[in-house]
């Protein structure tokens, strides 16, 4: 059955491993299935609800745009844009905001982690972006919604708006409730430095993360440094949960070889630390590499980028537009 696959991710900066394990290696295996509908989305709007830098912002969205092109999303196949090109998004977002509830808002564990202590001083933005990622779902019709573990209660909240605005305005199925397509495995990368943290593009360590533009030197010694503990490699996943740190370097190693926990296990078990993460650095250099060559490479052509994006952006507004006019008419305009 054909889907509809929506999807974005955020132009702040430093892409990384768990962007591309959790979230873009999907995008790109979705894009694969010839029947599916593809949009990949450099959610621009989402990025500026902590304060940019605006000349880094300009980069860091071509520089997201070049990791979803070397890394094998297709402009041809998939449609690729950025937010801020599609005004029909920030409008949808404000009709959604008048059916979702504060209640359902005030739940969002990302803006409570994110906001920190001083809530009072977080943007407006930050608290209700998850009814701007609804609209940017919602208004493709989207089927299916490839993300990483940590927007599963965002996907759950868009689910939650649908269906309350089909059923306030008595139009059942005319929002789609999109389904997560969330890897079963290692659907949470975690930080190099403490395997508790999720590993993310905000943490102030660069040692923290394999950044999708770190050339050789760098991995060999981010992984070389990555924390571990000083038991031997293990010979069954029985006492891995208690060790965080050594279950998220396996997770990894599993993931990019595209293997089972197990598998892992059983290749190491009884070797040394040094081999296992040598060859975990070696797989990494093989795999994160090339897309990092490809991007530098991209990144030196921006015109070549922006076509791409205002290409994607006029195909991708073509289809909103309808889907906000339809919205529209329902409420009474
Ligand atoms: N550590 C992770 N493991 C697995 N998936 C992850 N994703 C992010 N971090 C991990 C997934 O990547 C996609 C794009 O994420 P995003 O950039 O739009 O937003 P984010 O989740 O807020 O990313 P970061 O890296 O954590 O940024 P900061 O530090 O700014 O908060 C999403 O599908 C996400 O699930």
């Amino acid at each position: 059955m054909s889907k509809k696959i929506f999807s974005g991710v955020q132009p702040s900066g430093n892409l990384h491993l768990g962007n591309y394990l959790g979230a873009i290696k999907n995008f790109v295996n979705l894009q694969k299935e010839k029947e599916n509908n593809c949009i990949y989305c450099v959610v621009d709007l989402h990025a500026v609800t902590v304060k940019q830098n605006p000349e880094i912002l300009k980069r860091n969205i071509r520089e997201t745009t070049a990791v979803f092109l070397a890394s094998g999303i297709d402009p041809t196949k998939s449609i690729i844009f950025n937010q801020s090109m599609v005004p029909s998004h920030s409008e949808g977002a404000w009709l959604l905001g008048c059916v979702a509830r504060m209640g359902w808002l005030n739940r969002m564990t990302q803006f409570k982690e994110k906001a920190g202590k001083d809530k009072e001083k977080a943007s407006v933005g930050l608290y209700i972006y998850p009814i701007l990622m609804a609209a940017d779902i919602l208004l493709y019709d989207s089927t299916h919604v490839p993300v990483g573990e940590d927007q599963k209660q965002h996907l759950e909240l868009t689910r939650d708006i649908a269906n309350k605005f089909n059923l306030d305005f008595k139009c059942e199925n005319f929002l789609t409730v999109p389904e997560p397509l969330i890897q079963k495995n290692f659907s949470r990368i975690m930080s190099l430095k403490d395997g508790t943290k999720k590993m993310s593009k905000s943490d102030l360590s660069d040692q923290s993360r394999i950044n999708l533009t770190d050339d050789k030197d760098q991995i060999i010694n981010k992984i070389r440094k990555a924390k571990t503990d000083s038991d031997p490699l293990p010979h069954d996943d029985e006492n891995l949960n208690k060790r965080s740190e050594l279950k998220n370097l396996f997770g990894i190693f599993s993931s990019i070889n595209d293997q089972s926990l197990d598998t892992t296990i059983n290749e190491f078990k009884g070797k040394n630390f040094s081999e296992f993460k040598n060859k975990l650095a070696e797989t990494l250099i093989e795999k994160i590499n090339p897309i990092s060559i490809e991007i530098n490479k991209l990144l030196k052509d921006k015109e070549y980028i922006d076509k791409i994006l205002k290409n994607g952006s006029s195909q991708a507004e073509e289809i909103a537009k309808r889907k906000v006019e339809d919205i529209k008419k329902i409420i009474g305009f």
